[in-house]
């Protein structure tokens, strides 16, 4: 398959005016009629008029009225076209039953739905299918569904049709149309100027109970926006629709948001904290990308992170308003983390802004969304709060309507601050994770750092240019007093000093407070001054990070000579699992230890060949460890977290059920699951439900509670979800791979849908001990059931072949193994474009 690249980039030959669309919808033969006013573009330089369709039969078209006869291929058709502005008219006919790739137009339990990002529409009707093409629609539904949407206000609708007419231009990738039998929860939103607008959550009958909570994220997300980005909205209906088979987490068509049913429906007794979290960050970034993404779009896909990465940032920011800054941060971190650090540090590696792509799904990745929020909190930290804010408004003021890039991104900063920005546009070309190395001196109370900044090499970029980075530091002295609140440091070179004059004793440092860059510091710290800011550091997010470090340091030793835990972590975590005065959100993700694959992979950059089974054991271990230094403690904590009254998905109880939960886990250790059972028994909710039966699973138990859980929610797609990622995801390492192809077995392992497939396959991807079992059964079994998903669903299954991103990490033996299955997947015939250029990168 071809590349598509960056510098390759030319203006559209035709622009158009007003597009009016009509679908007669019928499962497996859909008609799509198209009116489209073209005119030529005076910026083109190419003039042949090409459409962009796949998968379309065409029954007619006109140009002018006249019928023509255009030469179709593949990927489109072209034909000859008048001088000067013309009317083009299309009728194909599509098959949405038959489409399961889910692209497209497509049919989801009866109810039609679309999914256009990034180059859908194209399987919908003949256009010009990219996003510096915008356009108002006008959109006619007839069907025999009770309700038709599309995007915009709705226009008129009788017995079997509805018209729809959207004022905004937009790209085709914004497009959505739903039909189907759906009920909906409805509200009115008065917007800061006065105008009433009409919210709708739209689900299958049955669901109209689960939908309180996005509704409330929705008007909160809408009050936010207007308050903190002064951005109102624009439309007089708001819809959002919940659809039970969907590629990804959701989709932000213009005023006709489609959501994945998992980040729609919740209530208490289905949905856990984690669930409630992610539904207001979802809702919220769908929302915020009205006009982050829609008012102002890309020009073309390689500026994806133009939309996402500032999505990103904006719904994190607003998690952290509605919840704890401090916790979402560390939230927000291990994600970065665990996802993009480990695709930044691999045969994945690609800039924000990658340069060529051969399917642009491919892209839809940590680097380009999270890696792309990091770079945005970066600027926002280099030009200051008020720099960040007069930006914002000139992108806003300057940009609405337009399809712009990362240069004009950046444009606006620099012209609204007046600071050069041609350094900092390197985090957006090069790939890779900076290393960040520092030692320090102290001489007549001058106390300097010393910093060396460094990128390994990636794919296609062997060299590295130094990026600027901002090091938030703090300064404290041996009592633990802060001598120097934190300052910001910018650094432009390969290596830096910056000196601190007038301090009476060697301070201890804290360096990049807040996670202040994307990079990856590595010293040599002495775990007494670990513990040390683990106890006193006044950045909350370095005070968690000492104790995640003084973890991984006890955790390398362990897995490195089998050495026992020292005292050092160990009563650091007592003392701060103990203090009240922390929020309990807190100390429980200070009592969480580091992931398994965070360990291999920071194995793996000490020189160290990771095991992933000692790595298991030793996490084993330390939790053993942890539960008997603990012993004391865990019970009064778990009592003391009881939330009484009923349940409150809100961040303080929520964050008292973690640390309970956390007591819990470690609890379970000691007394055999006593204690979790009794708790599985009472649980009233599901937060309490499902983290009984994992502290079960997670010592061996809960047989008889995995029978009950499923009685009991077996009528209920989204818990099943739940039940069937729990056993693949912790089962023990040498039964993984059985009891993940037990449950592909189990008559409701529905494949073809995309979160039954994720929770078996992606969960057991995610079970690091068992998916790297020795025997190789469980890269054989992902390698299968991916060759069998890609058949039929191209998008999901070359997303989840990144479990194999990581092959260069390990023993000749794996690597053998996991470059076997990549190369058995490479070898089908009939591959998809999207799986083969997955395969093909990882291969290298
Ligand atoms: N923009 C969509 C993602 C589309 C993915 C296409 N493969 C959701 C989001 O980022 O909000
Ligand atoms: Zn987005």
């Amino acid at each position: 398959a071809q590349a598509v690249h960056l510098s390759d980039y030319t203006p559209p030959a035709f622009l158009i005016d007003q597009v009016a669309l009509t679908f007669r919808l019928h499962p497996t033969a859909t008609r799509v009629l198209s009116k489209i006013a073209f005119r030529p573009n005076p910026a083109a330089t190419d003039r042949r008029f090409f459409l962009h369709g796949e998968q379309l039969r065409l029954i007619g078209a006109r140009i002018n009225g006249a019928p023509v006869s255009p030469e179709i291929t593949d990927t489109g058709l072209t034909c000859a076209v008048p001088d000067g502005p013309f009317t083009w008219e299309a009728e194909v006919e599509i098959a949405p039953e038959e489409n399961t790739a889910l692209e497209g137009l497509y049919m989801s339990n009866g109810m039609y739905c679309t999914q256009c990002e990034a180059e859908g529409f194209r399987k919908i009707t003949f256009y010009p299918d990219r996003p510096d093409v915008m356009a108002p629609f006008d959109v006619r539904i007839e069907g025999a569904a009770p309700v038709l949407l599309s995007n915009g206000n709705p226009e008129a609708r009788g017995e079997g049709w509805a018209e729809w007419h959207d004022p905004w231009p937009k790209p085709a990738y914004l497009f959505a149309l739903v039909a189907g039998d759906l009920v909906s929860k409805s509200d009115v939103f008065t917007t800061a100027s006065g105008k009433n607008v009409m919210l709708n959550i739209w689900v299958r009958p049955g669901d109209e109970d689960k939908c309180a909570y996005a509704l409330d994220a929705l008007k909160r997300s809408m009050v936010w926006d207007e308050q903190v980005y002064g951005r109102e909205y624009d439309l007089d209906v708001f819809n959002i629709v919940a659809v039970d088979d969907f590629n990804m987490g959701a989709m932000e068509n213009k005023g006709l948001n489609i959501f994945n049913s998992k980040y729609v429906l919740a209530s208490p007794e289905t949905a856990t904290d984690d669930d409630f979290a992610r539904i207001e960050a979802i809702i919220a970034h769908e929302y915020f990308h009205n006009w982050t993404g829609n008012r102002i779009t890309c020009r073309d896909w390689f500026q994806l992170c133009l939309k996402e990465g500032l999505t990103v940032f904006r719904d994190q920011q607003f998690s952290g308003d509605m919840r704890s800054h401090a916790v979402k941060r560390i939230e927000d971190v291990l994600m970065l983390r665990a996802r993009q650090f480990r695709e930044d540090n691999g045969p994945l590696a690609h800039p924000v802004r990658p340069e060529r792509y051969v399917e642009i799904n491919n892209f839809y990745t940590a680097t380009v969304y999270e890696k792309g929020a990091e770079l945005i909190g970066m600027l926002k930290r280099l030009v200051g709060d008020d720099g960040y804010a007069r930006a914002l408004d000139l992108y806003f003021e300057r940009h609405d309507g337009d399809a712009a890039t990362i240069e004009d991104w950046l444009k606006v900063f620099e012209d609204a601050t007046g600071r050069d920005l041609s350094q900092f546009k390197r985090w957006y070309s090069q790939s890779g994770t900076p290393r960040l190395t520092f030692t320090d001196d102290f001489n007549d109370g001058r106390y300097t750092l010393h910093f060396k900044q460094e990128t390994p090499p990636t794919p296609s970029q062997p060299e590295k240019a130094p990026q600027v980075i901002p090091i938030a530091v703090g300064l404290l002295n041996p009592n633990g007093d802060e001598v120097l609140p934190t300052t910001m440091l910018e650094m432009t070179e390969a290596e830096q000093s910056f000196s601190f004059e007038g301090l009476s004793t060697r301070p201890v440092p804290s360096l990049l407070r807040g996670f202040s860059a994307p990079v990856i510091v590595q010293r040599d710290t002495t775990a007494e001054e670990r513990a040390f800011l683990l106890a006193h550091d006044t950045d909350p997010f370095n005070k968690w990070e000492a104790g995640r470090t003084l973890a991984k340091d006890v955790l390398m030793r362990m897995v490195a000579d089998g050495a026992a835990p020292g005292p050092a972590y160990l009563d650091a975590l007592r003392a701060m699992a103990g203090d009240d005065a922390l929020d309990p959100a807190f100390r429980a993700l200070a009592l969480r230890l580091p992931s398994e694959d965070d360990m291999a992979q920071s194995l793996f950059d000490s020189g160290i060949t990771p095991d992933p089974l000692a790595i298991h054991a030793a996490c084993e271990k330390l939790k053993t460890a942890v539960a008997r230094h603990l012993s004391d403690l865990l019970p009064r904590l778990h009592d003391a977290m009881a939330c009484p009254g009923p349940y409150a998905p809100d961040a303080r109880n929520a964050g008292r059920r973690a640390l309970r939960q956390a007591a819990l886990g470690y609890l379970s250790r000691l007394d055999g699951g006593a204690l979790a059972a009794a708790r599985y028994a009472e649980a009233d909710n599901m937060t309490d439900q499902l983290g009984a039966l994992s502290c079960l699973l997670e010592i061996g138990e809960g047989a008889a509670e995995v029978a009950g859980f499923f009685r009991q929610w077996s009528a209920d797609r989204l818990v099943m979800d739940k039940w069937f990622a729990l056993q693949a995801g912790l089962a023990a390492p040498h039964k993984a791979a059985s009891v993940a192809r037990s449950l592909t077995e189990h008559p409701d392992f529905d494949w073809k849908n995309p979160n039954r497939f994720r929770a078996v396959i992606g969960a057991l991807a995610t079970n690091a001990a068992g998916f790297h079992d020795p025997s190789g059964a469980s890269y054989d079994l992902v390698a299968d059931w991916l060759i069998r998903l890609d058949a039929i669903n191209p998008q999901t299954a070359a997303r989840m072949s990144t479990a194999f991103e990581t092959w260069a990490r390990y023993d000749a033996d794996r690597q053998a193994l996991m470059r076997g299955a990549l190369e058995r997947i490479a070898a089908r015939d009939g591959l998809s474009r999207d799986m083969g250029e997955m395969v093909g990168r990882m291969l290298g």
